[in-house]
């Protein structure tokens, strides 16, 4: 069936057969293939209808997870064998869509996926970046910037002829829609909608990811958060937050009112759910909309605060959002009356300062908003929540205890599984049937076998070929050769000190002098990083640096590089984070406590048989109460010791710093053997930073790490205990599929049909 709707696609489109046909020619027909089975597909229905409005959609590439959803994955993969091609190699045409930053814009990726899947009617809504986020080089072991173009003339986007008018100060702008269709498994499909305008100028980019961010009409949508380090990106990114949220919410209007749905019950048929405060927004805007539709203010106040509910994935200061009015009042003057009417209403109610909307500095709390006019308020897992509850929104909480409540996030088992761990599947399906597919609760069922050596050596057969497949793909793509049979070690995700990468460098020099004293790993050590860091971000490009650094003096230590390894992949993306996840054994979850919202990484390492190695932090909170302490390794102080020293303002780097274990690996950062093939500026600059700030607690966990990481290190030569560690991680990871994210979602916020 398949093979003959593709080679009569490939036929009509260049007369050749599928042998014949280059790798290119089959991802094109393979395409079309595609968007026509999507077609013969319905779109789930209902009479109220969820809006998830988000500046990131980090969907990743397509193909291969929409093949999964419309059951032709397994087909198109024997018939392309059968005719001598790869679907690996396929997948390699397609540009990845890097349309998010991390975490947030994954996560809003599964739940689409999840959302489609349970049938839900329910759209995301963000923007058309032309470019994504960075592409990032590594030139003389520092990170370089690149833009990072996804759009081809033949992809995943359908324009439609959607378009609306968005005001701005002294100018309008038209917007025109696009569409990508969102596959459910096996089930009817939604969409991803992403505006964009149809004056943008992609000539505008310079060297690197330079532009010219006052023109607006020509630059809205071609970036990914334009950097906010300068005023010009922040009031950029004000345009592009408005825009967003104008045209969602001309889009919500339009549809309720194509449905003759009455306007004074909006919130009978819509529920907009704000991911973050990117498109807090869309508050004063329905409202001002509404108002336009004559609605009166206070009405329309009531209708939306019974409409729109707030997620908030971060308890980090620095990452919520206040915008100063000065900015608001430069691009969009006409939210103002608005947002100063907002906050009026709370000034009457509320007696304390920390719950008012504009602060006496004249800036606007997004969050703050959401809170007052939204009615749900959740964080993404369930430490998280609590601090937010118990610290971070206390003020808010002891208000509106009604609106909070606890989302722990999860990941699609489709591409974190299915796709990315093909064998994997395959093998659990074979040993308790297809049901946890879309019931991941059913991989308990493998708990049954975990003192079944067959399948611990199964399991372990299939980690040995994914370590094989992925030294294959680092040799390729990276020109590194790593040895598959040591320890794989992964700390993949975005670099940023909170997350402590600077942690596990100095693990790596710990091991190093280990090693240069003679005392050698039973097994050897592959140390794996992937990570971006914002190009402003001084201290993580000094940290991307001193890895980059650590890979080069080990790699030309031919004694040292025996048993240890380090290797930084170039560019992590969604497209990198599925071949690596597969093939981990150590999955390295080592935030400073009471900072990582939840994490997703995690989830998808433990899915994948890793053991995790972390602090009680986000979700790893919650992964450890699952497997149990003897599945997993627990490190570091708890996140009410890490607030108190915040609160107390007791903790001091230096004190640490002192201890002469803890002296020799900081110091190593300006060693001779360091500064040899590293910047001194760069080093210097860690350096000092270690002990003199360390804003996250580097040195106060480091002992603890080195030690448990040992321990791990030690596990892991009972290979029938690890393996039996790992099959209890994936029989737990059910909890973690985003379907019961979504469900709760479902039950909880937005109660559709
Ligand atoms: C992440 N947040 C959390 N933010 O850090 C992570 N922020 O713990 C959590 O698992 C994930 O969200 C999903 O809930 C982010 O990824 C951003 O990317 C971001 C982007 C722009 C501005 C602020």
């Amino acid at each position: 069936m398949v093979e003959k709707k593709l080679a009569e696609i490939l036929e009509k489109r260049y007369e050749k057969t599928i042998k014949e046909a280059s790798n290119e020619e089959i991802y094109l027909a393979l395409l079309e293939l595609t968007k026509k089975s999507i077609k013969n597909k319905g779109t789930n229905k209902g009479d109220k209808k969820l809006y998830y409005i988000s500046a990131e959609f980090l969907i990743g590439k397509l193909l291969s997870n929409n093949l999964i959803n419309l059951g032709l994955y397994d087909d198109v993969k024997k018939t392309l064998a059968e005719n001598g091609k790869d679907l690996t190699e396929i997948e390699e045409i397609e540009l990845e869509p890097s349309l998010g930053n991390g975490g947030l814009g994954r996560l809003a990726a599964c739940f689409l996926d999840s959302i489609a899947t349970l049938g839900l009617n329910g759209d995301g809504v963000g923007l058309n970046y032309h470019f994504g986020l960075f592409k990032q080089v590594f030139k003389d072991n520092k990170q370089d910037t690149e833009k990072n173009p996804w759009i081809t003339k033949e992809s995943w986007l359908n324009k439609t002829d959607i378009k609306f008018t968005v005001p701005f100060a002294g100018f309008n702008v038209t917007s025109t829609l696009y569409d990508i269709d969102v596959t459910g498994y096996n089930q009817a499909c939604n969409k991803l909608r992403l505006f964009d305008i149809d004056t943008i100028d992609e000539t505008l980019v310079e060297d690197g990811i330079n532009f010219d961010k006052e023109d607006i009409k020509k630059n809205l949508t071609l970036f990914l958060y334009p950097d906010d380090s300068d005023d010009a990106g922040r009031i950029l990114r004000i345009y592009q937050q408005y825009f967003m949220v104008s045209n969602a919410a001309q889009l919500i209007l339009m549809e309720a009112e194509e449905n003759g749905y009455d306007l004074h019950k909006l919130n009978e048929h819509v529920v907009i759910q704000i991911n973050d405060t990117h498109p807090s927004m869309v508050i004063p805007e329905l409202i001002r909309l509404l108002g336009i539709k004559g609605i009166p203010m206070k009405e329309a106040i009531d209708i939306v605060s019974k409409t729109c509910a707030y997620t908030n994935h971060t308890i980090l200061a620095e990452a919520l959002e206040k915008w100063p009015i000065d900015f608001l009042q430069k691009a969009v003057p006409q939210l103002l009356p608005i947002i100063r009417e907002l906050d009026n209403q709370v000034r009457l109610k509320y007696d304390d300062e920390r719950v008012y909307i504009i602060d006496d500095e004249k800036r606007v709390h997004m969050a703050n908003m959401d809170i007052h006019y939204g009615f749900s308020v959740n964080g993404v897992a369930a430490l998280h929540t609590e601090i937010l509850e118990k610290v971070e929104l206390k003020p808010f909480y002891d208000i509106y205890p009604e609106k909070f409540n606890n989302k722990t996030n999860g990941i699609t088992f489709r591409r974190w599984l299915l796709h990315c761990n093909n064998e994997l599947a395959n093998y659990i399906t074979e040993l308790i049937g297809e049901d946890y597919k879309t019931n991941a609760d059913k991989l308990q069922d493998l708990g049954k076998f975990v003192n079944d050596k067959a399948v611990l050596n199964k399991l372990a057969e299939i980690k040995q070929h994914n370590k094989t497949a992925l030294k294959k793909y680092i040799k390729e793509t990276e020109g590194i050769d790593i040895d598959d049979h040591s320890i794989f070690d992964i700390q993949i995700k975005r670099l940023h000190e909170y997350k402590r990468q600077q942690m596990n460098v100095l693990y790596i020099i710990n091991k190093y002098l280990e090693i240069k004293d003679g005392k050698y790993p039973t097994t050897p050590i592959t140390m794996i990083f992937g990570a971006k860091a914002a190009p402003a971000y001084i201290i993580a490009q000094d940290i991307i640096h001193a890895i980059l650094c650590l890979q080069q003096i080990i790699d030309n230590d031919p004694v040292v590089s025996k048993y240890l390894k380090v290797v930084m992949v170039e560019n992590y993306n969604v497209t990198k984070a599925s071949k690596l996840i597969p093939a981990c054994d150590v999955s390295e979850q080592i935030s400073l406590a009471s900072k990582e919202a939840s994490g997703t990484g995690n989830m998808k390492f433990m899915l994948n048989g890793a053991l995790t190695l972390g602090t009680e932090d986000g979700a790893n909170v919650e992964i450890h109460q699952l497997v149990g302490d003897g599945n997993i390794y627990i490190f570091g102080e708890s996140s009410e010791q890490v607030i108190e020293h915040y609160e107390k303002a007791d903790y001091v780097s230096k004190e640490y710093y002192e201890k002469e274990n803890i002296k020799e690996l900081v110091d190593f950062l300006v060693s001779d053997e360091m500064l040899a093939v590293g910047d001194e500026e760069n080093l210097t600059r860690l350096w000092k930073e270690l002990i003199n700030k360390d804003w996250f607690m580097t040195l106060l966990d480091i002992e603890d790490y080195i030690k448990t990481k040992e321990q791990v290190f030690k596990d892991y030569e009972d290979r029938e205990a690890w393996n039996k560690k790992v099959l209890v991680n994936i029989s737990k990871a059910g909890f973690f599929s985003s379907d019961r994210t979504i469900a709760e979602y479902n039950r909880d916020i937005w109660k559709l049909k």
